[in-house]
């Protein structure tokens, strides 16, 4: 079986940098995953992506070494199933709150005796290989988010559950959680000191801990204080902050004034 490139480095206790992909198209998904990242995680829960969309991406995806990751819309084992069968290598898992949600998650990941998950991987066998069922277990990659009130209460419970690859942190969720502005790249203080804490957990128990970003400042300072699994650059920020940058190097012309 191919084996997720993402878990071998987190084996070897590497950080895997990433992308969010949340443009419905299998172009832009090939060219983000010719950039070179770690991962690629196409977003079901907040991109403008279906299904239907998601199938041809990973497909694009599938055409390089980047390791492909889904987000689920929701904590719903019909849907985790669907995506790791279309070639997902890991799942993440929006608003997880607590170890029965945490479990359930882990268990859709994971065909019995240790899980609930179907026997079906179509186009999985066809990216992981004739012996996808024997070794899905192990490199299937189950990350949940914290990023609610009650997550972060229970962040203890929920990092602890058995089989958990990764726990990811949603920065703008966990700042209305706080009672905080939804920023991304967040200096208040209360954020920073729970970012700490979820991360501080993670190490305790082991388990891989991983956060979006903004961009290259905070993804090295996340880098830099251990976290395994960094979002660096999401498809449609590619697209619009190079426009942006070559806009503001031109020199007597802005836009709308004509030159
Ligand atoms: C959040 O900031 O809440 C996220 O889920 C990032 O995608
Ligand atoms: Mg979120």
């Amino acid at each position: 079986m191919r084996i997720n490139r993402v878990k071998q480095l987190w084996r070897q206790g590497k950080p895997a940098v990433g992308g969010f992909l949340a443009i419905p198209s299998g172009f832009s998904a090939e060219i983000m995953a010719h950039a070179g990242l770690d991962w690629l995680c196409v977003d079901l829960q907040h991109g403008c992506i279906d299904f239907v969309d998601a199938v041809p991406m990973l497909t694009a995806i599938s055409t390089t070494a980047t390791t492909p990751f889904v987000r689920v819309p929701g904590n719903e084992p019909s849907m985790i199933g669907r995506v790791l069968d279309a070639g997902a290598y890991g799942v993440i898992v929006p608003m997880v709150s607590n170890r029965a949600q945490a479990e359930r998650a882990v268990a859709a990941c994971r065909y019995p005796p240790a899980g609930i998950r179907s026997n079906g991987p179509n186009r999985a066998a066809l990216y992981g290989g004739a012996d996808y069922q024997k070794h899905a277990d192990r490199e299937m990659a189950c990350v949940v988010m914290i990023e609610t009130a009650e997550g972060i209460e229970k962040m203890e419970e929920i990092i602890s559950t058995p089989g958990l690859d990764a726990v990811y942190i949603g920065p703008t969720d966990l700042a209305l959680a706080l009672g905080l502005a939804p920023v991304m790249d967040n200096e208040e203080p209360a954020h920073v000191a729970t970012v700490t804490r979820i991360l501080e957990t993670c190490k305790r128990h082991g388990v891989v801990a991983g956060i979006h970003t903004a961009g290259s400042r905070f993804t090295q300072r996340y880098l830099d204080q251990g976290f395994g699994m960094v979002m660096l650059v999401p498809d449609r920020l590619a697209l619009a902050g190079y426009v942006k940058a070559e806009i503001g190097r031109l020199n007597g012309w802005a836009p709308g004034t004509g030159g």
